[in-house]
């Protein structure tokens, strides 16, 4: 691995990981008295395996319509972020892999890229397409939507962009392609719903055709902005339509930004596992709307009780946690270092993972068929109350990483070094 590269040296993480040593290992005995050792040794196995994947458009700042104010030392292309992800699996070993936005993110040489990936053990995770903004030399426009278009020709434009996105994919070994259409009306009487439906579902049909038989295709929804007043995919009920059309390789993914106020998404969530229609997860947290912020940062509770769905319905469809979702951060904002951010949202996903890992599943079955709300409640707040940090901890000394990934990367003075090597002024590509 060439860690050398890495504004990290071996050294360093070794000399944190040992002073920081005697204390974990108090909390962490501690720890297993509360919850015995056999749960404590399979959770943290299953910790280990879980990654979540980094989209490249995360690695800089960004999130808001108005401004943009970017810290520096941000990658300024795509070597450089996967660099920045490499760095990031380095201190979490959480991390190892990461989805590219086409055109954000142009492979020049698909093997060059995937060699350099494969150099920070990193895997290439969901391609994602983009028709939601015009490019640069780009013939027709898509300011009335893309695969819904009155235009044929815009239809095509944007059918095309979409093959040729996977075939991005393929020279990378990605296994799938999330799209995402911003395509909708913000007025009334605007559109067509029927034929917008009809033009989509067309157009999805034939990007559907062209998949490779390894492939997934992602529907993901999202219930208003650009568009104000209708969404042609606006939530999980009609990326289930249109994936049920599809077929058994389309699914839907679950953006959890992209819903109206209050909706209750661990139930969605549930029924789509039900209905083995659920293909994948953008983690991101939100007080108002699609605020894009660090997962776990608002809602942590909510964010535990989607992920106690999301492991009783893959115990019940047998699923593989770690491999047959696709996992992956959607978050992006002003006022942090990004890649302070993205090791927040990854220990926020994996406690409540871990949480939910923890819940006494009988017991909670006991207490819901016998209407015992208070128990049920007592139940998953008692996990939820437990402090688990030190199974993460755990997990990361043993997988390589680092015990606070953090605390480290202040330590080991990585956003400095970065500056000095790529400047103050580096922006990156994406929002
Ligand atoms: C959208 C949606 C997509 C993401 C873009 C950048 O709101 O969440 O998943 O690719 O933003
Ligand atoms: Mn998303
Ligand atoms: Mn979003």
């Amino acid at each position: 691995m060439p860690q050398e590269s890495l504004p990290l040296e071996p050294y360093q993480l070794d000399a944190h990981n040992q002073q920081g040593n005697a204390s974990h290992r108090r909390r962490y005995e501690h720890l297993l008295q509360e919850i015995g050792e056999a749960t404590a040794e399979t959770i943290v196995e299953k910790l280990i395996d879980f990654q979540i994947a980094i989209p490249s458009w995360a690695l800089g700042t960004g999130g808001t319509r108005f401004g943009r104010f970017p810290g520096g030392g941000e990658p300024r292309n795509l070597e450089e972020k996967i660099s920045d992800v490499g760095l990031l699996h380095a201190l979490n070993r959480s991390s190892g892999a990461i989805s590219l936005h086409i055109p954000w993110d142009i492979p020049k040489d698909g093997k060059a890229i995937q060699q350099l990936a494969a150099s920070f053990d990193l895997k290439f995770d969901a391609v994602n397409s983009n028709t939601f903004q015009n490019q640069t030399n780009q013939e027709l426009s898509y300011k009335f939507g893309s695969l819904q278009h009155t235009d044929a020709a815009v239809r095509r434009q944007a059918i095309e962009h979409n093959l040729d996105v996977i075939r991005q994919g393929e020279a990378l070994g990605s296994k799938s392609l999330t799209v995402w259409l911003s395509d909708g009306s913000c007025f009334p009487g605007q559109l067509s719903f029927r034929k917008a439906f009809e033009r989509t579902l067309e157009g999805l049909r034939e990007i559907y055709a062209a998949l490779p038989s390894d492939w997934k295709l992602f529907v993901e929804y999202k219930a208003f902005e650009p568009n104000f007043y209708s969404t042609t995919v606006g939530d999980w009920g009609q990326s289930y339509l249109y994936a049920s059309k599809l077929g058994p390789q389309a699914y839907t993914l679950v953006d959890l930004g992209h819903h109206l106020p209050n909706a209750n998404i661990e139930q969605i969530v549930a029924l789509l596992l039900m209905e083995g229609k659920l293909g994948g997860f953008h983690f991101n947290d939100s007080k108002y709307g699609d605020d894009d912020l660090t997962a776990g940062s608002i809602k942590p509770y909510q964010l535990f009780l989607i992920f106690n769905e999301l492991v009783d319905g893959m115990d019940a469809n047998g699923m593989n946690h770690a491999s047959d979702l696709g996992w992956m951060i959607d978050a992006s904002h002003n006022v942090k270092d990004p890649l302070e951010d993205l090791l927040q949202s990854v220990e926020a996903i994996k406690l409540a993972y871990a949480q939910a890992l923890l819940v006494d599943r009988p017991a909670l079955e006991a207490a819901r068929e016998a209407n015992d709300a208070a128990q049920a409640q007592e139940l998953l707040q008692d996990v939820f109350r437990t402090d688990l940090r030190p199974l993460l901890a755990e997990a990361r000394l043993r997988a390589g990483a680092a015990l606070v990934p953090i605390a480290l990367f202040r330590e080991a003075k990585i956003r400095q070094k970065l500056i000095e090597s790529r400047g103050l002024k580096a922006v990156a590509t994406g929002l």
